[in-house]
């Protein structure tokens, strides 16, 4: 068996918050005066919070309106917000599949990590129940660099002592394929050809992960 690893993404490939992310941006975009529509807030996926204010402000041309303390104040109130909303969050927000992923990984001993670019992922996988399948979060406070770098990736598989061909990556993100690309991983994307051509795989949803993996494992 040449896999020992599966690092997963987690928003947009365990659950999706994605829409969560957008109704408090779009919040926080009416009252400094930026309009943020679904579009725009594609752009915002896999990047962290202080990444995406700074996109934000940059699209309302108020990049230089706000000292870095008053930028961290900005993304507070959002992630306020956000971790209000998360409080919907239950096991029946897990796509589809993924349980079923997590079980056959454990079943065959194959590790699991999380490389998400999410300070909330803790909270997030507690919420879903899904936490004890992972033997590793990373925390990405603890790595220099956010995605499209492959910093999240590389300290993924070093904590789970593993070497990065040994590693699969999974991510819906075209920043997070790029990381994943960049540690020299094996990469799947969820989510279209279109703008994730760039991984090693496609699949069009986590439905498919199951096969996926199993016959990449077997
Ligand atoms: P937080 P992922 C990312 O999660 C989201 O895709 C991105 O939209 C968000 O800004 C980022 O986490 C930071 O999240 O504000 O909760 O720390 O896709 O890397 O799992
Ligand atoms: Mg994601």
């Amino acid at each position: 068996m040449r896999y020992k690893g599966v690092i997963f993404d987690l928003d947009g490939v365990i659950t999706d918050t994605a829409q969560y992310h957008y109704v408090a941006w779009k919040d926080l975009g009416i009252k400094i005066g930026i309009d943020i529509d679904e579009e725009f807030n594609e752009s915002l996926k896999g990047i962290s919070r202080l990444e995406s204010l700074e996109k934000i402000l940059i699209r309302g041309n108020k990049e230089n309106d706000y000292n870095n303390l008053q930028k961290e104040d900005l993304a507070k109130s959002k992630n306020e917000y956000y971790v209000s909303l998360l409080d919907r969050l239950t096991p029946n927000d897990v796509l589809e599949n993924i349980v079923e992923t997590l079980n056959y990984l454990k079943e065959s001993n194959i590790k699991i990590g999380l490389a998400s670019a999410s300070k909330n992922a803790p909270t997030i996988l507690n919420k879903l129940q899904l936490i004890d399948y992972f033997d590793v979060i990373v925390d990405p406070s603890q790595v220099e660099r956010g995605k499209p770098s492959p910093d999240i990736f590389l300290e993924c598989a070093k904590m789970l002592d593993l070497n990065v061909k040994e590693c699969i990556g999974i991510e819906d993100s075209e920043a997070g394929v790029v990381a994943i690309n960049e540690s020299n991983m094996l990469s799947i994307g969820i989510g279209s050809e279109s703008n994730l051509n760039h991984a090693n795989m496609v699949l069009s949803s986590t439905k498919e992960l199951i096969q996926t993996i199993k016959t990449l494992i077997s």
